[in-house]
């Protein structure tokens, strides 16, 4: 039979500019991948279930939140070992990937950057433990991609905020602990607050009847008079541009999460290529399908090329946001092409929950609207490049 690459999607070693503790911290999260999510992802998409059991497990191996300093359960870790985490991550699942997209970046990042340090010691080590999950509030019912003109507010009633309004599509919302919640104060400042399971008037109802990120659970975020301690508001956070920095965040991991789920369609058809018979010759001896190979291999090295060299940039504090956006725009956009195309190799067994192409494919249409649509980020790159803004 014919003989795969043996790192078939390290084309250009990208192992060898890697460390040893990145690449210890890789491997040990893709061989959790592997035996604990990829073997049961099927069967969660198709049931609709979030593997809940899992959080407190991602909390020990240090998955949430491994840029925090260690006296706040990190383990201070830099930009390329996170985005690694997250590549590793989504080669499992879209909805794991999330999972740990939200409680990293989008709530330990913002308590960390904004918090007070009671809101520190009393919350982080809860997060990164995975011992609470967190939920992120921007989007609303009536503002997805223009999160400036929200709605939710809140009055100040002395002693606690009274906060009113909704959020919609937020994931982990069903199960979360606490939430951060973007809100207008009564001068219409956006300021975030911190929103806990069991604050009267606060509800989280279920989405239900998606087609992608199934093994996610998304939903809303309900505030009907809810009354917030006045602690409980993010003291350094103020305006859109709070919210938009943990977005840089988890925009950046998800560039790299785009990779996992590339290669592990791509490896799927390649290796289903190989020993997949017609014409008495192995698919893969085809022209047609070696282009359809050769392309997305190519295409996954330029992704994860970007995805390195925007990770030191983090690193040394020289990344821009429109740098952000470009790698995700590109990167999922890459990896939802990969996903099709590797299922179009597997011909009708493509279309089955024994491989993973269509899953990913169905999570990537999520991924690919989330932390900015593909055509936000675009305007952002197009506002960058002229200094002219096009969405309004
Ligand atoms: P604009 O006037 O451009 O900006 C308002 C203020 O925000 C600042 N800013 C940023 N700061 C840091 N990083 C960024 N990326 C920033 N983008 C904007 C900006 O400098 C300004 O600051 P200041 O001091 O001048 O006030 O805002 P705009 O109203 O024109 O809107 C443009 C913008 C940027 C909001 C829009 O382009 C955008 O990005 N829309 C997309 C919204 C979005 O991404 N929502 C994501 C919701 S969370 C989510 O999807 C989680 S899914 C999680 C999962 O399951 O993995
Ligand atoms: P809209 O903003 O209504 O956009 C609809 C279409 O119009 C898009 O194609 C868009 O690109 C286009 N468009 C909009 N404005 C312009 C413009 N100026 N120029 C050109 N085209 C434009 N949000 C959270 O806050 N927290 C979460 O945890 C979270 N999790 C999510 C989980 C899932 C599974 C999904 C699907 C979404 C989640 N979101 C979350 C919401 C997500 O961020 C929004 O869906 C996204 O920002 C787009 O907003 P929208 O869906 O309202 O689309």
């Amino acid at each position: 039979m014919a003989q795969a690459h043996s790192e078939p999607t390290d084309y250009f070693r990208l192992d060898d500019l890697l460390t040893d503790e990145q690449r210890m911290v890789r491997d040990s999260v893709r061989e959790w991948v592997r035996q604990k999510v990829k073997p049961k992802a099927n069967q969660w998409a198709q049931q609709n279930h979030f593997p809940i059991s899992l959080v407190e497990e991602m909390g020990e191996m240090g998955i949430f939140g491994p840029f925090l300093p260690q006296e706040y359960g990190g383990t201070e870790a830099d930009q390329t070992t996170y985005g690694l985490i997250m590549q590793e991550l989504e080669a499992g699942d879209s909805a794991i990937r999330s999972l740990a997209s939200v409680q990293s970046s989008l709530v330990i990042y913002p308590i960390w950057k904004f918090g007070s340090p009671e809101q520190r010691t009393r919350l982080l080590p809860k997060l990164a433990s995975g011992q609470w999950l967190g939920a992120f509030g921007l989007t609303e019912p009536n503002h997805g991609s223009d999160p400036g003109s929200m709605e939710t507010h809140f009055d100040d009633k002395g002693d606690h905020f009274l906060l009113n309004g909704a959020k919609m599509w937020i994931t982990n919302a069903p199960i979360c602990d606490m939430a951060i919640v973007w809100a207008k104060d009564p001068q219409g400042v956006v300021r975030g607050l911190i929103v806990e399971r069991g604050f009267e008037g606060f509800s989280t109802p279920e989405t239900h009847d998606k087609w992608s990120l199934r093994a996610s659970a998304t939903g809303e975020l309900v505030f009907d008079n809810v009354k917030v301690p006045k602690e409980n508001i993010l003291p350094d956070a103020f305006g859109l541009k709070a919210p938009m920095s943990c977005l840089n965040s988890a925009r950046y991991g998800i560039a790299w999460g785009a990779i996992g789920a590339a290669a592990d369609c791509y490896e799927s058809a390649l290796a289903y290529a190989l020993q997949r018979q017609q014409f008495q010759k192995p698919i893969a001896a085809f022209q047609l399908t070696q282009k359809k190979l050769a392309e997305m291999l190519t295409e996954i090295t330029k992704a994860q090329l970007l995805a390195w060299r925007l990770g030191s940039l983090r690193d040394k504090g020289l990344d821009k946001p429109a740098q952000i956006s470009m790698a995700k725009r590109n990167n999922v956009a890459m990896a939802l092409e990969v996903a099709r195309t590797s299922r179009q190799i597997l011909g009708a067994m493509g279309i089955t929950g024994d491989f993973p192409m269509m899953r990913h494919a169905m999570n990537l249409e999520s991924v690919i609207t989330y932390e900015g649509t593909h055509d936000i980020h675009l305007l952002i790159t197009g506002m960058d490049i002229t200094g002219i803004s096009a969405f309004k």
